[in-house]
């Protein structure tokens, strides 16, 4: 029996989830149509672009969903969920801790690895897996796992399709659309909560995200995000459309060649929910679920990404933003200020070693000499080009602040920087792949390919 080539299996996957999410939040459908517009002028206005995005076969898809989010409660959770993802093509990539942040958390994104998959679907899941033991409050931390141990987050038949597509080696096309659509009750939206009022109250003065996590019966997917071409003009638009946005744009400035990855988002709505003692239900409300965008750019190197982080560091010591938005452009002008540090032409970031990048060969014909060159020199001869590879990973303090926008206003808690990946990959049952190591290995192929090809022309 022939199966469903996994890249398909995530493309129904997030196909779906966009329809459920947007069925489920409509502002989020208001995001979408922003975004389409947004991307449709500045193509119309960058001919050029639009051509490069055309030849790459970008074009058609260019406002579809990149990436979603959820939050696990147990260690079972977090396994079987690397289970399902697997038979989507989606593998676990970095370890990012956001308990520095004040977020109870550690998290990783899975998500397609090689070249040929995140072409046909780059479709990423950032997952997050709740730290109880950041909780002080023993008796709480005692309650909120019990309840947590006694949920059942996937339907049975979830669970036989991930059996079957382990023995089988796939699924075959019939079971995947089965797979996918089991698959997405373990995402939707829980309107009757798992507790009793009482109990979500004392969950979310611990904290908020206990409470988002603990509450309920399953981990509903609490935002997607589509690609957008212009993200400063999506930021300025969204009030004119009725969404609220966060207060500033996460990541690097604005910048002639984009670096890593720059996202925003409109503020989490507040969700009519009902609790339950068992006895007498009581009607409240949760804030959960909102929208995201983004805009990726170079991936860069160690060196490249410790020059951001010093940046960013000294750009967040001179002040921070402010929730409430209310210093959010002075931020903006010291964000770019200093990082105005960061060189700011493809050429520099590549000499310098800042970035990694992709080598083919043009055409030129190389002379016997030129084989043995490095490859700056094979660049500034002509017979190679360099383009930038695109960063697929998130970054911590980013993802730190798209959280805190979106568990309200108050004053952020903050626990002490207590990273602790050796756990996080016990409970996941593997390693995380390593982030840098993909991105050396995708230039380094490339360089070498580029470099036989020289050779063969020459031979
Ligand atoms: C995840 C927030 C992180 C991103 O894009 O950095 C994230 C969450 O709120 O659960 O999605
Ligand atoms: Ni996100």
């Amino acid at each position: 029996m022939s199966h469903l080539d996994p890249n398909a299996i995530r493309t129904l996957f997030s196909r779906a989830m966009s329809t459920l999410y947007r069925d489920e939040v409509p502002a989020y459908g208001t995001l979408l149509e922003l975004v389409r517009d947004v991307n449709d002028a500045t193509l119309a206005a960058h001919p050029a672009e639009r051509a490069r995005l055309e030849e790459l076969g970008e074009l058609d898809r260019i406002s579809e969903e990149r990436h979603g989010a959820i939050r696990l409660g147990t260690p079972q959770e977090l396994a079987t969920m690397r289970r399902l993802f697997a038979v989507m093509g989606m593998f676990p990539v970095g370890y990012y801790d956001l308990s520095v942040a004040g977020v109870p958390v550690h998290s990783t994104a899975f998500r397609p690895l090689d070249d040929a998959a995140l072409n046909a679907n780059p479709f990423r899941v950032f997952t997050s897996l709740l730290r109880l033991d950041l909780i002080t409050d023993d008796a709480l931390r005692a309650e909120a796992q019990k309840v947590l141990e006694d949920r059942r987050i996937f339907t049975e038949g979830c669970l036989e399709f991930i059996a079957r597509a382990e023995a089988q080696g796939g699924l075959s096309a019939k079971d995947a659309e089965a797979f996918v659509a089991e698959a997405l009750e373990t995402f939707r939206w829980h309107p009757e909560a798992n507790v009793s009022h009482a109990l979500y109250q004392r969950l979310h003065a611990a904290h908020r995200l206990v409470a988002d996590v603990v509450a309920f019966k399953g981990p509903h997917i609490n935002h997607l995000t589509p690609r957008t071409l212009d993200i400063d003009e999506v930021q300025r638009l969204m009030p004119e459309r009725g969404i609220a946005p966060k207060a500033v744009i996460e990541g690097p400035p604005s910048r002639a060649v984009p670096i890593l990855l720059r996202q925003t988002s409109f503020k989490a709505l507040e969700e009519p929910v009902s609790y339950s003692d068992g006895v007498t239900t009581v009607a409240g409300s949760h804030t959960a679920r909102f929208g995201e965008i983004e805009q990726r750019g170079l991936a860069l190197t160690p060196k490249g990404q410790a020059l951001y982080d010093r940046l960013l560091t000294q750009t967040r010591e001179i002040g921070r933003p402010a929730a409430d938005g209310s210093n959010a452009s002075d931020y903006m002008e010291t964000l770019a200020r200093v990082f105005a540090e960061f060189p700011d032409d493809l050429e520099t970031l590549r000499a310098e070693g800042l970035g990694y990048f992709r080598y083919s060969a043009t055409g030129k014909a190389a002379t016997g000499a030129d084989l043995s060159r490095d490859a700056s020199a094979l660049v500034a001869a002509g017979v190679l080009r360099a383009d930038p590879i695109i960063y697929e990973d998130f970054l911590p303090v980013s993802a730190a602040g798209i959280f805190q926008s979106n568990l309200g206003d108050e004053a952020a808690q903050s626990f002490v920087a207590n990273p602790n990946r050796d756990r996080f990959e016990a409970d996941l049952g593997v390693p995380v792949v390593d982030l840098h190591q993909r991105y050396a290995e995708a230039e380094a192929a490339s360089l070498a390919q580029a470099r036989a090809v020289l050779g063969r022309a020459h031979a």
